[in-house]
């Protein structure tokens, strides 16, 4: 029996072991994708995120069923704010800041219903889910440490925003060895311009960040393992 899945992809297919494969879900909060959080507060408009979550809910059903590692991460700080460098704080000089009152709860802050994820791909109790400081999800977290352990070696990327969270995390997982899977359907920016250039810019080259595909593709390689 086939274990190992090829997806088609640019620049060229990408060859997925699901054992050593995870599904990453980044930032797929609901500062950033809903309206009264921190997404809206920079002067976005969040429905641009939203074709992202339907793909993001199928691929994250297939990947379950599969038996994929899945893991989560969130952006945000501590209540104390002891770890939002104020640099971050300061940046944009919003009117609601990380760590101000907003409409849902505390902005950008652990334990509030704004930080959560959406209702749509709700983590399981048995999935991982870092909570990170950066845009990056390697920085200040133990994500490569669980990675490593668990066996992990490629990562397929969905989540918000391309070229913000998703694109840091991908160059960092690509300079740590990591093989990545970026589902352009599954990621989306406030940009429509900045998302065609990110991904443009992680294909090029030979893939020299990671390779760029779609749900539809995954889920048709899934269909083919049988
Ligand atoms: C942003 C993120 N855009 N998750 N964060 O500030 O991309």
């Amino acid at each position: 029996m086939k274990t190992h899945l090829t997806v088609e992809a640019e620049p060229y297919e990408f060859t997925l072991d699901p054992a050593s494969t995870a599904l990453l879900v980044i930032d797929m909060q609901r500062d950033f994708i809903l309206p009264g959080g921190f997404g809206e507060f920079l002067g976005n408009k969040v429905e641009l995120l939203h074709p992202a979550i339907e793909p993001t809910r199928r691929v994250l059903a297939a990947c379950r069923q599969r038996r994929l590692t899945v893991l989560y991460t969130r952006e945000g700080h501590r209540p104390d704010l002891s770890d939002c460098p104020p640099s971050k704080r300061e940046r944009g000089r919003l009117k609601i800041k990380i760590g101000d009152e907003g409409p849902m709860g505390r902005v950008l802050v652990r334990g509030e219903y704004g930080h959560d994820i959406i209702d749509e791909l709700s983590p399981l109790p048995t999935e991982t889910v870092i909570d990170k400081p950066g845009k990056g999800a390697f920085f200040a977290t133990d994500l490569d440490l669980i990675l490593r352990n668990i066996g992990i070696s490629s990562l397929i990327v969905t989540g918000v925003t391309s070229e913000v969270c998703v694109q840091t995390t991908t160059r960092e997982a690509n300079d740590r060895g990591y093989r990545c899977l970026v589902l352009e359907d599954c990621v989306a920016s406030y940009f429509p311009d900045f998302q065609r250039a990110t991904l443009d810019m992680i294909k090029a080259q030979g893939g020299i960040v990671g390779w760029v595909s779609t749900s539809a593709r995954l889920l048709d390689a899934f269909e083919n393992l049988g």
